[in-house]
């Protein structure tokens, strides 16, 4: 297994830290590529559980080299507060490497995204409010600053100058907020760079150079397919390439080199934030999809939206992203329903399709079409083999294999590190 990717095959919040920490013990560096600390990855090991943010999940594996790859959005501030905090909790982080053509989170990022949310109204995304999408947007735009610029004053300054000319314009103007000063944004972004200084690397030799030795790559997505910015529900996405492809450009790693592609998909379906949503339940299926499964924000503690399994999405995950195995996840969270339904296909505006629309308009109109598995009623946390499941249980997984085109390889029983069936 020289290079896997692990990333999510729904709306997020599938399970892919616990995925990702599981295969950790068997890879030597796990590199994040996109995204920032907008990310809520849970892992529980012994009991202890512990929520990572803008860290990659593999930073919990004693031996293994985490990596904040050039596709990641770094805010300074939440970097130093979550190395201190896994540090007191006597996790070794010191082989932490940073990206150095990673892009900065500045302080007037956050509060952009926090405004221009307000400002938007009815049509608001629903970000995380971490000045994610301001960030990529001056990446992109070409006025972003860089982890290799916190290391000459006198182009930093220039940058942050060149950034806060626009956006002054707009805060000031259109928000009626205050103008941020160049001087306040440089202060406070200096203030980290030389306890940075020892992390930073050109992490695409690094990760080449271990490939070259054949060691071995676990690159780690954060969000997911229906929230990446080319492929998601367009414009209720985040900022960042989610999908396969995003760990080659947010890594410097070529597409040539990567072996295996997991998706990470739960027994059901959840979403936070706006957007459509075919399988969502208004009602006391999903309250009680919500309360069964903790279905709250890891970063946010908003509640998360919920439904049942979408197989035309976890078709539309395969494909966009080449799957080779997908992980179900959060099987143990159904335990208890009589008949458990499973969307096959949609219908929209009256004609029938099985392929997730790309036309807007037609997404928000997708009726699904379900069909109804059993359920199951024995407690299946403790199984740690197919066998042991219940029958119907395996049914329920044979097929959402079969209908989501990609052979399961592992089923999540529980959140703990040891409760997973590995298929082989
Ligand atoms: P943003 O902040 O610009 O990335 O928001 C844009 C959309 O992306 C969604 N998004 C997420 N969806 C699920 N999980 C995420 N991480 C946290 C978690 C979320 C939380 O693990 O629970 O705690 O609320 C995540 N990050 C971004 C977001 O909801 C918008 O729809
Ligand atoms: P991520 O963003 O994809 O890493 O997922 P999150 O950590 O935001 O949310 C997944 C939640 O489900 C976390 O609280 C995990 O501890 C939990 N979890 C993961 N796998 C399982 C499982 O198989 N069963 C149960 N009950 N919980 C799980
Ligand atoms: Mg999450």
């Amino acid at each position: 297994m020289p290079a896997v990717v692990v990333l999510g095959a729904q709306w997020g919040d599938e399970g892919k830290g616990k995925a990702t920490d599981q295969l950790g013990s068997r890879v030597e560096y796990v590199v994040k590529f996109n995204g920032g600390n907008n990310a809520g990855h849970t892992v529980v090991i012994d009991g202890e559980k512990y929520a990572l943010h803008l860290l990659p999940s593999g930073i919990l594996s004693p031996g293994v080299t985490p990596v904040i790859g050039n596709g990641v959005v770094v805010d300074l501030e939440v970097l130093f507060r979550e190395l201190e905090a896994i540090t007191a909790r006597g996790i070794d982080a010191s082989r932490l490497l940073v990206s150095g053509s990673a892009h900065l989170i500045a302080p007037y990022h956050r509060t952009i995204d926090k405004v221009s949310e307000r400002f938007l109204g009815k049509r608001r995304i629903g970000t995380t409010g971490r000045g994610i999408g301001p960030a990529y947007a001056d990446k992109i735009n070409r006025v972003g600053l860089r982890v290799w610029d916190l290391f000459d004053e006198h182009i930093l300054t220039q940058k942050v100058e060149g950034a806060l000319d626009q956006k002054n314009h707009l805060l000031v103007k259109v928000y009626n907020r205050r103008a941020i000063t160049v001087e306040e944004t440089v202060e406070d972004l200096l203030q980290y760079a030389e306890r940075l200084r020892p992390m930073v690397a050109d992490t695409s030799v690094v990760l080449n150079d271990a490939l070259d030795r054949h060691q071995t790559l676990l690159f780690e997505a954060g969000q997911a397919t229906m929230l990446d910015i080319d492929h998601g529900t367009y414009p209720f996405v985040t900022s960042s390439s989610a999908t396969a492809g995003g760990a080659c450009t947010g890594t410097g790693v070529g597409p040539t080199r990567i072996d295996r592609v997991v998706g990470v998909a739960k027994a059901y379906v959840t979403r936070v934030g706006e957007g459509p949503f075919p399988t969502e339940l208004f009602d006391a299926d999903g309250d009680w999809l919500r309360e069964t499964g903790g279905e709250y924000g890891t970063t946010t503690g908003r509640p998360r939206r919920c439904g049942w399994y979408d197989a035309v999405v976890a078709r539309y995950a395969s494909r966009i992203n080449g799957l080779t195995d997908l992980v179900l996840t959060k099987m143990d969270v159904l335990t208890g329903r009589e008949r458990i339904p499973v969307c096959v296909g949609y219908e929209v505006d009256g004609v029938r399709t099985d392929e997730v629309p790309t036309d807007q308009t037609q997404f928000h109109h997708a009726k699904p079409v379900y069909e109804e598995l059993d359920g199951w009623s024995q407690d299946i946390s403790g199984c740690r083999s197919f066998d042991e499941l219940p029958a119907a249980a395996q049914r329920y997984v044979l097929a959402l294999e079969e209908l989501s085109g990609t052979r399961i390889s592992a089923i999540g029983v529980g959140p703990g590190r040891e409760a997973t069936i590995a298929r082989h």
